[in-house]
C-alpha cells in the first residue's frame, strides 16, 4: 500500500526525469504498482481511510511520483455527469487537441509539491487521448474540462515537468490566451 512516506517531493531528480515506455505484456511488478496507485487515489478521497493512513487527497497519481520510472499514472475523480472516471493509464498520448486552452480558478496543487504555488496552468481545453489498460487493452477517450486538466497533470508527471514550470512567473494571474477558466468554485 503507497503511504504519504512513498512519495517523493519536489528536489528529488527522480520527479524531473522522463518515465520509460512500459512493454507488454505487464511485468507482474508493474501491474501490482498500477493497481497500488489506483487503491492510492481512491482510498485518499474516503475521508475515514485518508485520515487513518494519513493520505493527502488527491484524483491522480503517476508512478515518478513513488519514484518509480515507468509511463503510468492512475485517475479517480467523478465527472460534471455524475459518473466516475476511475482507471490506470499505461503509454497514455494525447492524440489531438484543441486549440483552445484552459485552467482551474484555483490553480493546481501536487502530492510531490509541499506548498502551495499560485498561479493558472495553462493546458489544452479538450484532448483525445489513447492508452493501454492493465490488461493490455487499448483504450481511447474524449476529456474536456476537469478530467482533461487532471490527465494532462499526471501525463507531465511521465515527462518529468511539474504544474509550476506552465505558469507565468512574470504575473502567475495574467490573463491566459485564448483560455477559458474552469470554476472550482471555493470562494473564487
Ligand atoms: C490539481 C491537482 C491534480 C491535478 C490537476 C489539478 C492532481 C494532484 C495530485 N497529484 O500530484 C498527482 O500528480
Ligand atoms: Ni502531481
Amino acid at each position: 500500500m503507497i503511504l504519504m512516506k512513498d512519495i517523493i517531493r519536489e528536489g528529488n531528480e527522480l520527479l524531473r526525469t522522463c518515465a520509460e515506455e512500459v512493454s507488454f505484456p505487464l511485468a507482474p511488478e508493474i501491474e501490482q504498482l498500477g493497481r497500488e496507485l489506483l487503491e492510492y487515489v481512491q482510498n485518499s478521497q474516503d475521508d475515514d481511510l485518508a485520515e487513518k493512513y494519513g493520505l493527502r487527497p488527491g484524483v491522480g497519481i503517476a508512478a515518478p511520483q513513488v519514484g518509480q520510472l515507468h509511463r503510468l499514472f492512475a485517475l479517480h475523480l467523478e465527472q460534471d455527469n455524475g459518473e466516475w472516471l476511475s482507471f490506470v493509464a499505461v503509454n497514455p498520448k494525447i492524440v489531438s487537441h484543441s486549440i483552445e486552452l484552459a485552467y482551474l480558478s484555483t490553480g493546481e496543487g501536487c502530492l510531490s509539491v509541499d506548498r502551495s504555488v499560485p498561479g493558472y496552468v495553462p493546458r489544452y481545453a479538450r484532448i483525445t487521448v489513447k492508452f493501454k489498460d492493465l490488461s493490455g487493452n487499448e483504450k481511447r477517450m474524449r476529456l474536456k474540462g476537469f478530467p482533461a486538466i487532471a490527465f494532462q497533470h499526471e501525463l507531465d508527471h511521465l515527462n518529468g515537468v511539474l504544474f509550476y514550470d506552465r505558469i507565468n512567473s512574470d504575473d502567475p494571474y495574467a490573463e491566459i490566451e485564448n483560455g477559458i477558466m474552469i470554476d472550482m468554485g471555493k470562494d473564487q
